[in-house]
């Protein structure tokens, strides 16, 4: 085994991956992004990507604003609906890019009718998963006919909030070959201190997971019942509009949950000021709640007029809930709510 960032990444994916996906190959990377760009460098000029409409407001900004910039031809769909992916898809296309759920509308696509579909219409179109949200724990992407398998590693494979780093597994000998070049050539590997500190998170995966589900469903079903709550998205909901989707393909659900809070942005703003036990930040799946309003932070640089098209309003906000007590998430999410009622003050 060489002594560089890349093989101890291999041994570190190895662990993982051979007891949760049990895929032929994997690789780590040095961040989601990275992962992102190593694999959309598969395609030349010309080539075609069509990505689900909704995704991480980093991976929407640089299909747009750098692979469209560099001759790649991006498009956008809404993967949950099979006819308008079918749609989408061109002589050109190369990459389909599904994320599910998604970030931050928690959409949730049919992986198998997706890649059926795509694979129908031309088998060498490469479909991808990123699969950050449920992580391998909850759902196996290649299982159901992806191509890759992608996760930002920094967010629940990880867990502890201390590491920043991608993770790639697939099946196809062609596909590994073709993508450990291309991390080597384009530099995008991850340092070995970042490897062990995943392979530490990554013992604890199934136990955090079993735990952000149990927490995030007891969070989701209060706020479903708030009366300052307009809609809750959580996919483990029977309320979600994919929830039998999820059921079918997953089996359990991260703590990730957007909701409306009824009003405008200043009761978006005074619940996220009033939260104690929920930090408002960026990034997800980690040991600590987070909260964070999708419009103004991770999702700022996706043009305003296709977050209004999408639902990513000035009173969407986002949770990622940790695995603190339980009864101490709701309380706090139930005082943060208190105080953004109009009614109290
Ligand atoms: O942060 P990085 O490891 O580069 O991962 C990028 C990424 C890729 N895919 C999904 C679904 C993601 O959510 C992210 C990063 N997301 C956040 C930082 C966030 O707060 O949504």
């Amino acid at each position: 085994m060489e002594i560089n960032g890349c093989s101890a990444a291999d041994f570190l994916v190895y662990h993982v991956q051979a007891a949760w996906t049990r895929t032929s190959h994997r690789l780590a990377l040095a961040s989601g992004l990275a992962a992102t760009v190593t694999i959309t460098h598969l395609l030349k000029a010309g080539d075609g990507i069509v990505c689900m409409d909704d995704v991480y407001g980093g991976t929407n900004r640089y299909f747009q604003r750098i692979a469209g910039e560099i001759g790649l031809d991006v498009s956008f769909a809404d993967c949950t609906k099979p006819e308008v992916l079918k749609a989408a898809l061109k002589a050109n296309t190369k990459l389909v890019w599904i994320e599910t759920p998604s970030n931050p509308m928690m959409k949730v696509v049919d992986i198998q009718a997706c890649a059926d579909l795509v694979h129908e219409q031309d088998k060498g179109i490469v479909v991808v998963v990123d699969n950050t949200f449920m992580s391998a724990y909850f759902q196996r992407p290649l299982a159901l006919g992806a191509d890759i398998c992608m996760y930002s590693a920094t967010k629940y494979m990880n867990g502890h909030s201390d590491v920043v780093m991608g993770l790639v597994s697939v099946n196809r000998d062609d596909l590994y070959e073709r993508l450990k070049f291309l991390q080597n050539a384009l530099g995008c590997v991850p340092s070995p201190f970042d490897c062990f500190l995943c392979n530490r998170g990554l013992k604890t995966l199934h136990l955090r997971m079993e735990r952000h589900f149990k927490n995030g469903m007891a969070a989701a079903k209060f706020l479903e019942a708030n009366p300052m709550v307009e809609r809750v998205i959580f996919p483990g909901l029977p309320s979600h509009p994919q929830y039998e989707v999820m059921r079918k393909q997953c089996t359990g659900c991260p703590g990730m949950i957007s909701f409306y809070i009824k009003g405008k942005l200043e009761q978006a703003s005074t619940f996220l000021k009033n939260l104690k036990l929920f930090a408002i930040a960026e990034s997800l799946g980690g040991y600590e709640s987070l909260a964070e309003h999708p419009a103004i932070m991770t999702h700022a640089s996706v043009p305003q007029n296709e977050r209004k098209v999408l639902g990513i309003s000035d009173t969407l906000i986002r949770l990622s809930v940790g695995l603190e007590d339980e009864a101490d998430i709701v309380e706090d999410l139930k005082q943060a709510l208190a105080a953004a009622d109009p009614k109290i003050k």
